[in-house]
């Protein structure tokens, strides 16, 4: 069994970080709605959800990916590179907790867990806006003992690594080509997007099971047509904030 820990949407999620994208108005029932159905989503995949404190006034809150790499030996909570997401991490440290040793990004390093890409004994760290190399090089100090390994990989064109590139299989990335050089993930089979779906690398595996967003319907054919097992989400709200189906929860499992 897994547990997903997630967070409830805040109200105030319309004056969110936006770094890519124009403003667009968020409807907050409808994201609230799909925000519940990604739970169930999440509990179907054999999750058993926790529910962070709410966190009405951090706009950002719902994207708990962001404020902690959670390892089998360990978690990191983050510092996130945007100064107004830094006040939540608290909270996830103290649920956190009760399940791993944790050990913190200290200042002035920047990291958002979105810009972590775990795959085995890998870390992944996507240089971005809101991490550094030395946010980077705070990780691999923090997990050097326990074998880990950090690669920094240059993004470009979106928010964080994840938004280009996620682990669908075991040794099976798939990605966005054109916001992550695929020459760097050369020892790994590499699904790309459908072209018109620049936003579809962004996937939630759990287990055996992906979690997808609804829309990209061209690049879902491709992962089923490569015999992965689809589970479609509808994302569409939170992606106005810039959110994709790996940013609302952090899942634990009793092994990693
Ligand atoms: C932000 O800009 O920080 C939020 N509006 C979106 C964060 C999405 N998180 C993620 O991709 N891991």
């Amino acid at each position: 069994m897994r547990t997903a820990l997630v967070r409830d949407l805040s109200p105030e999620i319309g004056r969110c970080e936006l770094s890519h994208l124009a403003r667009a108005p968020i409807d907050i029932e409808r994201a609230m709605r799909q925000h519940a159905a990604y739970l169930q989503a999440l509990t179907a995949a054999r999750c058993a959800i926790e529910q962070l404190p709410p966190a009405p006034d951090l706009p950002d809150g719902v994207f708990v990916e962001d404020t902690a790499v959670v390892l089998e030996e360990l978690a990191v909570i983050t510092r996130p590179g945007a100064a107004s997401r830094r006040p939540e991490t608290a909270s996830v440290a103290e649920a956190l907790r009760r399940y791993r040793p944790i050990d913190w990004i200290a200042e002035p390093a920047t990291l958002d867990g979105g810009d972590v890409l775990v795959s085995g004994r890998t870390l992944f760290v996507g240089l971005t806006a809101r991490s550094s190399t030395l946010g980077a090089a705070e990780l691999a100090r923090i997990t050097v003992s326990a074998g880990y390994t950090v690669r920094t990989v240059p993004v470009t064109g979106c928010l964080h690594l994840k938004s280009a590139v996620t682990e669908v299989g075991d040794r099976t990335l798939l990605i966005n080509p054109a916001w992550v050089d695929p020459f760097l993930f050369e020892d790994y089979r590499l699904i790309p997007i459908d072209p018109t779906e620049p936003f579809g690398a962004n996937a939630l595996r759990i287990g055996g099971v992906i979690l997808y967003p609804r829309e990209f319907t061209r690049t879902a054919k491709r992962l089923r047509d490569e015999g992965f097992e689809v589970r479609e989400v509808a994302a569409g709200e939170l992606a106005k904030a810039e959110g994709g189906v790996t940013c609302c929860s952090l899942v634990l499992t009793a092994n990693g």
